[in-house]
């Protein structure tokens, strides 16, 4: 068996070079120059890029109304093991023309599940071997791994959360296996999103038991690792509905709030997804936001929705403002804490040719490097960050300071406030920074 494939699948595509906004070249980089340092770093480990395999190696355009609509040259083999290595083959291809470093994957993404659990694992421990020769050969690394629980039919009333013990504990078997592969691959991180965990309707659910399995399941999962040495983060990817009609990782609060209750703030953090954060009723800059301010800003899975419908559609990111807006909360809080950017976006299932793969990703890594730069300059240039002072500087000295310090009692906001009048009436300028960024960009 040769272990490394030779065979090429996207030819006549060479390695992704930056040649600037200049360039008519549509198979380069306009604004990703990964060397380039901004803010102290270069662009290449600000962001940590990463390809999603389920979605650029596995997922071939299926939607509720018809099949898939892309044959990918890498899936004609019958045989599951010969299959798992042509797809390596060709997301390692792809990732090394891209110049990226990182990929992300689930279980089953790998290789297709067998009829038994002995069997997938061993499929599962077959591939791992592949990959890590893989890896080594070209240097690429794994971001995360994670465990698909919740495709399968045995999971349709939810894996950590279901109501029957037998399906928890296959999940777990699930993902001890998953969380053994990633170890394998040396991935850097771990993350559950809770595909299934939620509920359908309430009448039938025991929201308390659920939610406290899922707490448990965590730890046990969390205790296995950190027991077999893994020192990587484990992420938690809310997003509010879809597969199910709630899910308990509605938001970045919400799942926050559980880390917290579970005791697991040590150990995890969020994957925040821009589509998962629109369809919460949020911004993607409010999601990191709150991510940052409670220390938990892990990772991001990159993509964007849609404003005229209500799912996850996950195209590319391409919005430069909504990216812009996230870059200043991701610069200003010294960026992911373990995790990257993964390109959780699928092209259109009306986009079949192969480089339109290639653009996709050019155009996500593009938008993120423009947006970066806008954002730099306007913290480093602009009058951005002098307004945003000046607006809370009430708090810098005075009663102000000895407020915001915790030394005040209540009765001393009285004795301020019947002393200084009616407070003065202060503009809050959201026009004129919605100018600076526009200035900017
Ligand atoms: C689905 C999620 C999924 C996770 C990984 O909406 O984004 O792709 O990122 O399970
Ligand atoms: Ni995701
Ligand atoms: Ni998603």
């Amino acid at each position: 068996m040769a272990l490394l494939g030779d065979k090429e699948y996207f030819k006549g595509i060479g390695e992704i070079k930056f040649e600037g906004k200049e360039s008519d070249n549509p198979l380069a980089y306009k604004f990703y120059d990964p060397e380039r340092v901004v803010a102290g770093k270069t662009m290449r480990d600000h962001f940590k890029f990463a390809v999603a395999y389920w979605h650029t190696l596995c997922g071939t355009g299926g939607d509720p109304f018809g099949p898939g609509t892309k044959v990918f040259p890498w899936s004609t083999a019958s045989d599951p093991d010969q299959a798992a290595r042509d797809k390596a083959d060709a997301a390692f291809e792809f990732i090394t023309k891209m110049g990226f470093d990182y990929y992300c994957f689930h279980d089953f993404d790998l290789v297709d599940e067998a009829d038994s659990l002995a069997e997938s694992e061993k499929r599962i421990e077959r591939i791992v071997a592949y990959l890590k020769e893989k890896q080594a050969s070209s240097g690429v690394k794994l971001l995360w791994g994670t465990s698909n629980c919740f495709s399968n039919p045995r999971y349709m009333n939810g894996a950590a959360s279901n109501p029957n013990f037998d399906v928890v504990a296959r999940a777990g078997a699930q993902v001890k296996i998953a969380l053994d592969a990633t170890m394998a691959l040396e991935g850097e991180n771990y993350v559950f999103w809770g595909g299934r965990e939620g509920y359908m309707s309430l009448l039938n659910t025991n929201m308390k038991l659920e939610q406290d399995n899922m707490g448990r399941f965590l730890n046990m999962a969390k205790d296995y690792a950190r027991g077999q040495g893994f020192q990587g983060t484990f992420f938690i990817e809310p997003k509010p509905m879809e597969p199910t009609k709630h899910q308990y990782d509605f938001d970045a609060a919400t799942s926050i709030n559980s880390i917290r209750e579970y005791g697991l703030q040590d150990d995890f953090k969020l994957n925040i997804e821009v589509n998962h954060a629109t369809l919460a009723q949020h911004t993607f800059q409010h999601e990191l936001q709150v991510a940052a301010n409670a220390g938990m800003l892990g990772s991001i899975d990159a993509n964007r929705g849609d404003y005229q419908n209500g799912w996850d559609t996950d195209q590319f990111p391409n919005n430069i403002l909504e990216t812009t807006e996230a870059m200043l909360v991701f610069l200003k809080s010294g960026g992911l804490q373990g995790g990257g950017i993964n390109f959780d976006a699928k092209t259109r299932r009306n986009s079949t040719d192969l480089e339109d793969i290639f653009h996709a990703h050019i155009g996500g890594a593009d938008t993120f490097a423009r947006a970066l730069l806008i954002a730099d300059a306007v913290l480093e240039h602009s009058a951005y960050e002098g307004l945003l002072q000046q607006r809370y500087a009430s708090f810098d000295n005075g009663k102000g300071a000895q407020f915001k310090a915790g030394k005040l009692r209540l009765v001393d906001l009285y004795e301020h406030a019947s002393k200084a009048g009616e407070p003065a009436q202060i503009s809050g300028k959201q026009e004129l920074f919605e100018n600076i960024l526009n200035q900017y960009s």
